[in-house]
C-alpha cells in the first residue's frame, strides 16, 4: 500500500505530466489558434491564458482531432465579459454544426470533458469500460481538487 505522500507526489506529477501534452498539443497562451480537420462540427474553447481548467478540454480537443479554435480571454477585459457568461466563470465551449448551424453553449468543466468524452467515443464500449472509465475520472478530479488545495492556492511555507 502507498503512503499519502507518495500518492501526493505522484498525483502532483501527472499533473504536470498532462500540462506538458497540453502544452505541445495546444499552447494556452496563443490567442484565438484555430485547428481545422474538416468535420461538420466546430468547437471554441473560451478560456484564460493559462492551462487550468482548460488544459484537459484543450488535450480532448486535440486527441479527438477537432475543428476549433482557442479563444483566449485576457484578464483585463472579464469583469466586463463575466457576467455574460452563464455562471460567471470560464471555461465555455460552443459547439456548432456547420451544416445545420445548430449550436450548443456548454458551461461547467466537467460536463465539457464528458460532453467531448462522448462526441470522441472515449468513454468506453461496455458497461464494465464506462465504470472504470467513472472511477478514473473520479479520483482524478479529486486528487486535481486536492492539489490545487494543497499546492496551488497554499502558501509555501505552509505546503
Ligand atoms: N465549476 C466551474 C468552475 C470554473 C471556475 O472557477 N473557473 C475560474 C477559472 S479556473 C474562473 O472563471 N474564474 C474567474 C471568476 O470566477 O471570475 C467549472 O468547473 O467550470
Amino acid at each position: 500500500m502507498e503512503s499519502r505522500s507518495t500518492i501526493q507526489k505522484k498525483s502532483a506529477i501527472n499533473f504536470y505530466f498532462t500540462s506538458s501534452i497540453t502544452m505541445i498539443l495546444a499552447p494556452s497562451t496563443s490567442n484565438s489558434l484555430s485547428y481545422d480537420n474538416g468535420s461538420d462540427t466546430s468547437y471554441t474553447l473560451f478560456y484564460f491564458n493559462f492551462h487550468g481548467l482548460g488544459a484537459c478540454l484543450r488535450a480532448l480537443l486535440c486527441l479527438g482531432n477537432a475543428s476549433w479554435t482557442n479563444k483566449i480571454q485576457a484578464m483585463s477585459d472579464w469583469p466586463q465579459v463575466k457576467p455574460t457568461t452563464p455562471f460567471g466563470t470560464l471555461p465555455i465551449l460552443y459547439e456548432v454544426n456547420i451544416t445545420t448551424r445548430e449550436s450548443i453553449e456548454i458551461p461547467e468543466s466537467g460536463a465539457i470533458e464528458r460532453h467531448l468524452g462522448r462526441k470522441f467515443k472515449l468513454m468506453g464500449d461496455t458497461p464494465k469500460e464506462l465504470t472504470l472509465n467513472d472511477v478514473f475520472y473520479t479520483q482524478a478530479v479529486m486528487l486535481n481538487t486536492k492539489f490545487v488545495a494543497k499546492v496551488v492556492w497554499t502558501f509555501a511555507e505552509v505546503r
